[in-house]
């Protein structure tokens, strides 16, 4: 309860800040975009982890005005990355939509008009979409999904392969990637049989069309493995950890 206290003065206060974590192009080993992850940094508690606090924000409804300043705290860092570092195709930003955010009948309307504030292309915004989320009421994902690439969003499935996904739903989700869960990425390299998960992963989305981005690479040797399997993108300490802005545009500056 205090907790919940503290979380709804803290929005107020400013005690959030994004942290970003590359995402970068096994074939070129450049940064093609970052994921933006949450961090609250309390006067009395310290650190907390959006672990601990985003189920909370789930439950008492401030995840819609948490998620509305994630918004639009990473898109104004997109915009300001794009001018600063302009590729082709420009950088993107991936963003975590939770449950009750992807239901809120607003969304589609505050994400527009916060592409029209900063000037982004919806292109460059990609929202991430647990698995166990979609699943949760498949129809319904599907429908908002749809309404959201109206604006030419970008979706990916987060966490895939710890949810419960039927095969017969996937390919009926507009989305153009698929995140590995890095709990496979991690076994790839034990057995044969966790490769075999993590090929195969990787085959079914280019069969539905989709690109694949591994979480949780944290070795040369998965690098190496991952882009013989056909993987297109990583993420993970061995290219970064989620770093604050100031160091998120220092890894930028290096490559460029
Ligand atoms: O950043 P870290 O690995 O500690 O994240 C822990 C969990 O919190 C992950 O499941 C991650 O998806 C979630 N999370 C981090 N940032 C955000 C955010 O901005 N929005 C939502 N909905 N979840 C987030
Ligand atoms: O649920 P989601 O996939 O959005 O959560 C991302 C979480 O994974 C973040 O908390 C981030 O800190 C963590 N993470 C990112 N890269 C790695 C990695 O290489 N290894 C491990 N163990 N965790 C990672
Ligand atoms: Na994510
Ligand atoms: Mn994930």
């Amino acid at each position: 309860f205090q907790l919940e206290i503290d979380l709804h003065r803290a929005i107020e206060q400013q005690e959030f800040e994004l942290y970003y974590q590359s995402i970068v192009s096994l074939t070129t080993a450049r940064i093609v975009g970052f994921e933006a992850l949450v961090r609250w940094n309390n006067p009395q508690y310290g650190f907390v982890s959006p672990a601990e606090f985003i189920p909370l924000a789930e439950e008492t409804g401030l995840i819609i005005p948490l998620g509305q300043w994630i918004l639009q705290a990473a898109c104004q860092q997109l915009a300001v990355w794009q001018a600063q570092f302009p590729t082709n195709p420009p950088l993107m930003m991936s963003i975590n939509l939770s449950g009750h955010q992807l239901t809120q009948c607003d969304l589609v309307d505050y994400i527009e008009q916060t592409l029209q504030e900063t000037g982004l292309n919806g292109e460059s915004l990609k929202l991430e979409i647990t698995e166990t989320v979609a699943m949760n009421d498949v129809e319904t994902a599907i429908s908002i999904m749809l309404r959201l690439r109206t604006l030419n969003l970008r979706l990916s499935i987060d966490d895939f392969g710890t949810g419960y996904s039927s095969l017969s739903y996937l390919h009926r989700f507009p989305v153009n990637t698929l995140k590995i869960d890095r709990s496979f990425v991690s076994r790839m390299e034990d057995t044969d049989e966790d490769a075999a998960i993590v090929q195969t992963i990787i085959m079914l989305s280019h069969a539905l069309g989709m690109d694949v981005v591994a979480e949780g690479v944290e070795t040369a040797a998965q690098q190496a493995k991952l882009h013989s399997l056909g993987c297109e993108y990583g993420q993970g300490y061995f290219f970064s950890k989620p770093v604050d802005s100031k160091t998120a545009t220092a890894l930028l500056d290096k490559q460029f």
